[in-house]
């Protein structure tokens, strides 16, 4: 009992005095339960097939958007890390006469660009920062993108401005999961937070419980 007491103790003195530190943070679909209401969806939608994000096609720009808002509270972050699915229904193009791009921007800046034979034929390629990587064929590939993370709202936009119509070519996504690092904050050792006032009111209780059991017991001997 007293051991226990001791560890509440030294738990609430710890949370009090507070830390700063690395952590961090991640985030993962497979959509199994749907789309979530962090995404924005344009263009034609259909989701006619269960556990997938799409189809997705239009004749010109069909988008998905992952507004993530959840890395807030902390003081930085850096060492993004996305990856994903990227799926080709029916004849989506590499490079030849009706090449298909899908465009990855993140934050507002295109980080990612890639044209791939999903179907439809034609060569295959990508770009994007030192560390993407692509692997798969047929009418999966999985791509993985390092970004920078910000504080706040990330944004993903998976923009496949394909031209042929749905009928023709669409694209969906599956299994999206991005991480950041996320640097904490410093708390101050004066203040320490709702959780850890609560910790500590239960060590000093947990204190006084064991002196009265102690004073209660000394009375019987
Ligand atoms: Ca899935
Ligand atoms: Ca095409």
């Amino acid at each position: 009992m007293k051991r226990l007491i001791g560890g509440i103790a030294a738990i609430a003195l710890s949370a009090a005095a507070g830390a700063a530190g690395a952590a961090t943070f991640s985030y993962s679909t497979d959509f199994g339960a749907g789309v979530g209401s962090e995404w924005a969806i344009s263009a034609d939608s259909n989701s006619g097939d269960a556990g997938i994000l799409g189809q997705l096609s239009s004749n010109g720009a069909a988008s998905a958007t992952l507004t993530q808002t959840s890395v807030g509270a902390s003081t930085s972050a850096n060492n993004g890390l996305l990856t994903f699915d990227l799926l080709g229904f029916r004849t989506l193009d590499g490079f030849n006469c009706c090449t298909d791009t899908l465009n990855l921007i993140i934050n507002g800046a295109t980080v990612f660009t890639g044209t791939f034979a999903m179907g439809g034929g034609g060569g295959e390629g990508f770009s994007g920062p030192a560390g993407t990587t692509v692997t798969g064929s047929g009418q999966l590939r999985t791509i993985t993108v390092p970004f920078t993370a910000v504080l706040g709202v990330n944004t993903f936009q998976f923009l496949y401005p394909n031209l042929q119509g749905f009928g023709d070519e669409a694209f969906g996504l599956d299994n999206v999961s991005f991480s950041a690092q996320v640097n904490e904050p410093v708390v101050g050792p004066g203040i320490p937070e709702p959780g850890a006032w609560a910790l500590m009111i239960l060590g000093f209780g947990g204190v006084g419980t064991m002196i009265r059991g102690r004073r209660r017991a000394l009375r019987l001997a």
